[in-house]
């Protein structure tokens, strides 16, 4: 997407997302981002109960609508933001897509989230799920309270009918709420509500895709260590990147992708790429800079890459609203549509989006609608100067996003903010608006990478990063992609 878009709107192809920082959407946001870290509700939460009923009791049906309440039968408050339900259900077949949609709600159908995902053992009725969470907005339940009527629904992507009758969650014959074991309820993870399907029980034995205690040997992987000569040359494009020159969004209006600002330099005997972005204090002069893959085909595994972050720029006056970044990320295909995905690393050496001073950070994405904007998204922050080389690492599993800077924990994003479908790997630098630097002397700010890894469905601490880079470089191999195309 190129559409122009205003500092306070993000555009899909970049990461801009506390433009809105400023509006209550998004303050509502960061709660949710905050309520999505494990709380400490599970203790409150013995009494959560679930009720069920069917709003389409056909054995097919064009849509699911499996109509749910939450009832506090405990004795103590229970914040609805700590509480996913899961509808577990036979998909029509592997490759169906899903989406979710709420169509009313006493709680408000924009405090509700719906999200699919897959049991850690798939049985003959239960191969997907429906995990339905809530925002911060949806408040808490007091002791004998219930949420009230949630009339939710999901369909085929392709609006193709769908089997209901091989579903383990359905239930023809409940045509009026009443108590439903067959839909779970959990809160930190554990079970609180229900029966999962055979296998998937909170004491089950770990997914295989939770780390593994060795290093992988033969996971499929993208190593990277960006040895090229320039921005032109043809083994950037056979090693499957893009760099940008398409104008657009995210940031200043008017600025263009400079390709020639994508330049590479060896650093004794490691070639590093620097990513530039100058200006000099208007639209028409200010040149962003990006990298990307052309293919998504990204999803869980380990991403992992070293860059250098500035906080001042190599020439002219300092104070730009600079974001450097290292995200993936795939495409909205409608407002709010659930199967878009981001994870983001963004340094904001001079603030912005609200923020006076240097701050990281990290962000899962749900999903959001440009306009009027919102999202659904959570992220972690850290108020510092990270100017210099770090070490950046995000792993995405069955269950959760967790970050990592220099080795050491940065945030952990729950299972709402998985990822539907395959993204790119994308580097960019850009201004998000003129007002940090009113001058029009020029001036040009860098970001270094020195090397990009991801290891397909495989979770690697940051040691087991550093080991397997390590070895690509005594092995002098600078490239690999044994990642399949998706
Ligand atoms: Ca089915
Ligand atoms: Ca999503
Ligand atoms: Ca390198």
């Amino acid at each position: 997407m190129n559409t122009p878009v205003t500092t306070s709107r993000r555009n899909p192809r970049g990461s801009g997302l506390r433009a809105a920082a400023a509006s209550a959407a998004a303050v509502a946001l960061a709660a949710t981002g905050l309520a999505a870290l494990p709380s400490s509700a599970s203790a409150a939460a013995d009494g959560i109960v679930v009720q069920y009923r069917t709003s389409a009791s056909g054995a097919s049906a064009d849509q699911s609508e499996p109509w749910l309440k939450v009832r506090n039968a405990g004795s103590s408050s229970v914040p609805l933001s700590g509480v996913k339900l899961r509808y577990y259900f036979k998909a029509d077949s592997a490759s169906a897509a899903y989406r979710f949609a709420c169509s009313w709600a006493v709680k408000g159908c924009a405090n509700i989230t719906g999200t699919f995902g897959t049991p850690a053992n798939p049985t003959a009725t239960a191969d997907r799920y429906l995990e339905i969470g809530f925002t911060a907005g949806a408040g808490s339940l007091a002791p004998g309270a219930d949420t009230g009527d949630m009339q939710l629904r999901f369909h085929q992507a392709s609006w193709a009918s769908l089997v209901q009758s091989d579903d383990y969650s359905f239930g023809p014959d409940r045509t009026a709420y009443g108590d439903w074991s067959k839909v779970t309820a959990h809160v930190s993870g554990a079970t609180v509500w229900g029966e999962a399907p055979g296998g998937n029980g909170p004491t089950d034995p770990p997914d295989p895709t939770d780390p593994p205690t060795d290093p992988p040997g033969d996971a499929p992987t993208l190593f990277d260590d960006f040895n090229y000569s320039s921005h032109t040359d043809p083994k950037i494009g056979a090693n499957g990147w893009s760099v940008r020159s398409n104008p657009g969004g995210p940031g200043v209006p008017g600025a263009t992708w400079a390709p020639e600002n994508v330049t590479f330099a060896s650093q004794s005997g490691n070639s590093v790429m620097n990513l530039e972005t100058s200006t000099a204090g208007t639209g028409a002069s200010t040149k962003h800079s990006e990298i990307l893959t052309k293919s998504m085909k990204f999803k869980n595994g380990t991403y992992a890459s070293r860059v250098k972050f500035s906080d001042a720029p190599r020439s002219g006056p300092d104070g730009d609203r600079i974001v450097q970044t290292f995200f993936t990320i795939n495409d909205l295909k409608a407002p709010m549509a659930d199967d878009y995905a981001e994870y983001d690393f963004e340094y904001l050496p001079n603030g912005g989006w609200g923020e006076p001073a240097n701050i990281l950070y990290t962000t899962s994405w749900e999903t959001y609608r440009p306009d009027p904007w919102e999202a659904v998204n959570a992220h972690s922050e850290v108020r510092a100067s990270y100017a210099g080389w770090h070490d950046l690492v995000v792993t995405i599993d069955d269950n959760r996003i967790t970050y990592y800077v220099d080795g050491q924990h940065f945030g952990t994003h729950g299972a709402a903010y998985l990822p539907e479908r395959p993204m790119s790997i994308n580097f960019n630098q850009w201004l998000i608006d003129l007002q940090g630097q009113p001058s029009t002397t020029p001036r040009s700010y860098d970001q270094q990478v020195d090397y990009v890894l991801h290891v397909k469905d495989q979770v690697l601490t940051p040691a087991q990063v550093n080991a397997m880079v390590g070895s690509y470089r005594s092995a002098g191999k600078t490239f690999e992609d044994t990642v399949p195309g998706s």
